[in-house]
């Protein structure tokens, strides 16, 4: 093979490499650091704020929380940040009480607004983990000091688990470029935790469990619901995220099956991580090619997640 020939082999394998690897979001919080237990009195709490925390974990090393409860209750409704179990966790004292909550993130210190459209990003998600029976939403601020536009991850009647996904578009007004303030809030909750808060990119085509590759667990989702019917929104159990529209058939398992053994980068820590150089870039591209073969042919997970 001509030196020429084998460039544009590299280029072609490269151009496909980015492709089939794209874009996965921002860690907005792994709740892994920063443990703090807000107790509420009953006399609804006023918002803390903690700096200072990894950047890695928590977007701009720095959130706020506050533990409120419906009508001035909630005496006994404790939130903590557990860093033990990675989780965000609202407990009641009681079966009566309804728990509100949230935890929010700011631009960095000398900045105005947060850039949520980093690394591809066009939708959020939360890991709920067990979690259900809350109502639970995300608002965006577009400047700090006018109020945000909620969205619900459903209106009524949510049982929050497992991931689950609010595009951008849910927001058409909102310039994801320039976020004033972010929130997560929970509301009418009798006891929830919530694992991590990211953005994402778009789902992979074929990975209907949303796991991040393309593989067995895909397929079973398609065998097992083999001529479902959906709307595109209905879940099916089990089935988190690209759920097609249509009946569950040879489309389904084309996509799996041509998509096999693609995987999703880890979410970004571009908080922590310096560009690398090119000498630097140009050997994790050759790594990367070489460990995306191994684990086609093993039609195994690739290494690094
Ligand atoms: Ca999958």
């Amino acid at each position: 093979m001509r030196s020429s020939d084998r460039t544009s082999c590299l280029l072609t394998a490269v151009i496909g490499l980015t492709t089939s690897f794209p874009a996965s979001g921002l860690l907005i919080d792994s709740f892994s650091v920063g443990p703090i237990e807000l107790v509420n009195d009953g006399s609804g709490n006023d918002p803390v704020v903690q700096t200072g925390l990894d950047p890695v974990e928590v977007l701009n090393g720095s959130r706020e929380l506050r533990n409120r409860a419906f009508n001035g209750a909630g005496d006994g409704q404790v939130l903590t940040v557990d860093t033990g179990r990675s989780a965000l966790v609202l407990t009641l004292p009681g079966p009566s009480s309804y728990g509100y909550f949230y935890t929010a993130y700011s631009p960095k210190e000398g900045d105005e607004s947060i850039d949520l459209l980093i690394d591809g990003a066009d939708r959020f998600r939360v890991d709920f983990g067990e979690s259900s029976g809350v109502l639970t939403a995300i608002s965006l601020f577009e400047t700090a000091d006018v109020y945000g536009r909620d969205i619900y991850f459903s209106q009524t009647g949510f049982n929050a688990s497992g991931v689950q996904e609010l595009l951008f578009t849910e927001w058409p007004d909102i310039d994801f470029s320039q976020v004033a303030r972010l929130e997560l809030k929970v509301g009418r909750s009798q006891g929830i935790e919530i694992v991590e808060f990211s953005t994402a990119g778009p789902a992979l085509p074929g990975d209907y469990d949303n796991s991040g590759l393309v593989d067995q667990a895909d397929l079973d989702l398609v065998l097992q619901n083999w001529g479902m019917m959906t709307d595109g929104r209905t879940r099916i159990e089990g089935w988190v995220a690209d759920l097609p529209r249509g009946l569950v058939e040879q489309t389904e398992l084309d996509r799996v099956l041509q998509n096999w053994g693609d995987a999703l980068a880890p979410p970004s820590k571009v908080n922590a991580v310096p560009e690398p150089g090119m000498g630097t870039l140009g050997i994790s591209v050759a790594l990367l090619f070489s460990s995306r073969f191994t684990a086609r042919r093993r039609g195994g997970r690739p290494p690094g997640r």
